[in-house]
């Protein structure tokens, strides 16, 4: 054994011996427990960070303890390789986006080699292989002619420097998501995938997931946003027209004073008279300019405009004007509010600002509000007024009976609404799928045939960063028949959103060579669901949502059985420096290849495993690089030192110990039991890694480490420390293990079991009272007898004083703990 540890000599060696042997190949077998460990896949941006360090260091160690524990593990990687920066790059570089790609892939697949992860690489998926995206263009087609894909022309978030189109989850804060631009807003032909119709389940699933986070949970059923009311009709004054509003207040309906619409409501320009429609339009066009995503937000000023008309308030016969409101967005609802300015804090600022009448329905308890005396909307539940038939109900109650009644009348019905919006798939970009349709004036939208697909992505586009799309821009991709009618047509050059790809990749690992269609039913049945899922929080909506969607929709067109992709979440925090989330634009990046270099992979991964639990984030700290690093050195040195006596000693006799070696065999144990109890589910690392480190310093401190009798306990403590380290520094651990005279991997000789007796205490202690009082304490093995206890505590010498010359009534005993005797 080499008196030195040189951590590249060590990985070296193990990484080539895996690579040979396949050791991480998972093979489905019906008769073994399987567990399918998953990490977010990485975007191929160029060079792996320490966040993919330690997000992959994690998935790791669960890997390999639950191989340890004898389950057959599917731990596979890839890569989320279409999108726009490979598009972005090419422009600067003058090259292609394949190129730049695939040069990536092979980089950056190297450095996780050399992290020694146990991934099966067989199965390794790029999103940009044709035998991947094909398979997707066929779902596509089944969803098309489903009705869960379809075109229409709407208004959409565009990032004008990105030049595409965003989803509503892509924009952050009126910002693109990736070059924090502004968004504006664009009229365009876009293709979406109808997850509204998921709404319902995707929301009642939400309550199974228990192991979730429940923060993302909560950010999930926000995101669909269920929300339970009524739709009105409001006639018009001098119309047979109607008006129908969304409301979840519907106990409010008597003070509805006015109306307000959306800007984009169909109505809106018919409904200005000829001396409002100047003002009106100019309304109109402003709203259009102005951000979409600021305009649903409380702190936007609330503006708007009288069209001229009224309706009227179907339970009081009020007359109602008629405004246009930026506030009222046009996609929710029915694009048209009741306004009930008592009751309501925006219509309430609206009033004012308008001049509008108000008028008080719900009072709180005990109190009368006057409408002119408020300064705010009561919002809170009260008792009903103004409100005819329903006076003196609590408003809470008038929910139910004015729905029951609008509903009887036929004036309105209960709804349910969700904020929910289908989701836009177009990109107007050429590194991505292309979307599987042609365009034909005579024929409209025609799915490519089977035959003819796949659309292959030309490889000849320029990339110039102007002009839009460079799929538009190839003439023979976009002249094409019409297969229909024959005619010259247009082949969409839109192509799929990239989170589309990441929305089914778990599944195609399941068999991720299959060439009969995009899934082995078969091995997608065995291994699914994913039982752990590992990444980050800022998943939570975009990524987490549209992949437990497109698993439904595989489904229900019957690819495979499974409804919930991901059984168990685990969100891992940021890494830190200085303060500041690691970042290229904040400069405190620090390179994991240098750190490789410098200490060896294991290191790294023990300092990210060890800084910190999982969920929480990663302080950066170089001593604690170094502190890991002597950490090795250490247990690297007590194999060293302790080795040569070790040859042809067996396991430990427990009824030949000397009390120091029974002690250090309590500690073993008692290590074993805790590391395992903190590594399975919980993910404690950081815990479980500190005990290890106890233990090793129980070992050195251990005096007698080569006399005869204890060699058998050092030997049972030093070969634990390896094998329980083995799922956090892999190389390290084998090795020492190899050297420690062993043949075969840590993997087959499984993870370590504590031995129930071992872990039992020398002794308690049990507290003595006399008549209440504290008078001593005694001594016990854990496993007496009450009568041994209660003799004992009779004889303790410090208690006698307190039992001389009286007679002893009763000797109560709480197991373990107190002897209470009563003396009188
Ligand atoms: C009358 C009312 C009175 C309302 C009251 C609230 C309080 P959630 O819970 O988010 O679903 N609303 C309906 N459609 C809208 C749209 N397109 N744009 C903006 N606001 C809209 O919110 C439902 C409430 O939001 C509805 O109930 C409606 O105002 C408003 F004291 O109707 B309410
Ligand atoms: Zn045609």
């Amino acid at each position: 054994m080499e008196e030195r540890y040189i951590p590249a000599r060590v990985e070296d060696k193990w990484q080539k011996e895996w690579e040979e042997k396949q050791s991480f190949k998972a093979t489905e077998d019906p008769g073994k427990k399987k567990y399918y460990l998953l990490e977010m896949f990485p975007y191929p941006s160029g060079r792996i960070h320490m966040g993919h360090v330690r997000n992959y260091s994690i998935g790791d160690v669960i890997a390999r303890f639950k191989r340890m524990q004898g389950f057959n593990v599917l731990h596979p990687m890839g890569w989320d390789a279409f999108g726009m920066p490979a598009e972005n790059a090419a422009i600067q570089h003058k090259s292609h986006p394949a190129k730049w790609t695939y040069e990536n892939i092979d980089y950056m697949r190297g450095q996780l080699k050399r992290l020694g992860l146990s991934y099966d690489w067989e199965r390794e998926i790029a999103t940009c292989n044709l035998d991947y995206y094909k398979w997707e263009q066929q779902v596509f087609l089944e969803m098309y002619r489903k009705g869960l894909a379809y075109k229409k022309r709407s208004s959409v978030n565009w990032c004008p420097n990105c030049e595409t189109v965003l989803a509503n989850e892509q924009v952050e804060d009126g910002c693109c998501w990736r070059c924090d631009s502004e968004v504006v807003q664009k009229d365009l032909e876009q293709w979406f995938f109808r997850i509204t119709d998921y709404a319902q389940e995707l929301l009642d699933d939400t309550f199974k997931l228990d192991g979730w986070p429940e923060r993302v949970l909560t950010m999930q059923r926000n995101w669909i946003g269920r929300s339970v009311g009524c739709e009105i009709d409001f006639p018009l004054e001098g119309s047979l027209n109607k008006i129908k509003v969304f409301t979840t207040r519907q106990d409010t309906v008597f003070g509805a004073t006015f109306m307000s619409l959306a800007p984009e409501h169909p109505l809106a320009l018919e409904l200005a008279t000829p001396e409002q429609r100047p003002q009106v339009e100019a309304f109109i066009e402003k709203v259009k300019r102005s951000d979409r995503l600021k305009r649903g937000s409380e702190d936007q000023e609330k503006e708007g405009v009288f069209t001229g008309s009224y309706c009227i308030n179907p339970l009081t016969n009020r007359r109602m004007p008629i405004f246009l409101a930026n506030f009222v967005l046009m996609e929710y609802g029915t694009g048209a509010v009741m306004a009930v300015p008592t009751h309501d804090q925006r219509d309430f600022e609206f009033a004012r600002k308008y001049d509008l009448p108000l008028q008080v329905v719900i009072n709180p308890s005990g109190e009368t509000l006057a409408a002119e005396g408020m300064t705010e909307a009561f919002t809170a539940d009260g008792t009903m007024v103004n409100s005819g038939r329903f006076d003196g109900m609590a408003n809470t109650d008038a929910k139910e009976a004015i729905a029951d009644y609008l509903q009887k009348e036929g004036i309105g019905k209960k709804t349910v609404n969700f904020r929910l919006r289908d989701w836009g798939i177009s990109r107007q970009r050429y590194w991505g799928n292309p979307i599987p349709v042609i365009n034909c004036d005579l024929c409209g939208i025609v799915p490519v045939p089977p035959e003819q697909l796949p659309v292959v992505l030309p490889m000849d586009a320029a990339f110039t960063g102007e002009g839009g799309n460079p799929l538009a821009a190839i003439p023979g991709f976009v002249n094409c028949e019409c297969p229909v009618c024959g005619k010259s047509a247009r082949r969409e050059t839109d192509t799929m959103d990239t989170f589309v790809q990441s929305s089914w990749y778990f599944l195609r690992y399941c068999s991720p060579s299959f060439t009969a269609g995009p899934l082995d039913r078969e091995k997608v049945e065995y291994w699914m669901p994913v039982d752990q899922y590992i990444g980050g929080i800022e998943h939570a909506v975009l990524h987490l949502l549209y992949a437990r969607f497109f698993t439904k929709v595989m489904r229900d067109l019957g690819y495979c059985k499974v409804a919930e992709p991901f059984a168990n979440l685990l969100t891992q925090g940021m890494v830190i420096k200085d303060g500041a989330k690691m970042s290229k634009s904040k400069g405190n990046v620090v390179d994991p290849n240098a750190l490789i270099e410098r200490y060896g992979a294991d290191t790294a991964r023990l300092f990210s495993l060890f800084a910190a639990p999982p969920e929480k984030d990663l302080d950066w700290s170089d001593q604690g690089v170094d502190g890991s690093y002597r950490f090795l050195n250490r247990v690297w040195r007590l194999v060293y030192d302790t080795l040569p006596s070790f040859a042809g000693v067996g396991a430990p006799q427990a009824d030949a110990l000397s009390p120091e070696g029974k002690n250090l065999r309590r500690t073993v144990h008692k290590t074993i039991r805790k590391v395992t109890e903190d590594v399975d589910g919980r993910f404690h690392f950081n815990t479980a890694i500190a005990a290890v480190m106890e233990l090793v310093n129980g070992i050195q401190a251990f005096e007698a480490k080569t006399s005869p009798e204890n060699v058998p306990v050092v030997k049972e403590a030093v070969e634990s420390v390896v094998r329980l380290l083995a799922p956090f520094v892999p190389h390290f651990s084998q090795e020492l293990w190899t050297e420690l005279g062993h043949d075969n991997t840590l993997e087959a000789e499984g993870w370590p079991a504590y031995d129930t007796d071992a872990v039992q205490d020398e002794e308690i202690t049990v507290v003595i009272q006399v008549n209440g009082k504290l008078r001593g304490k005694v001594s016990v093995a854990p496993a007496a007898t009450e009568e041994e206890v209660r003799t004992a505590a009779l004889a303790e010498e410090k208690v006698q004083p307190f039992l001389a010359d009286k007679t002893v009534r009763k000797v109560i005993y709480v197991p373990g703990k107190l002897v209470n005797i009563v003396v009188g």
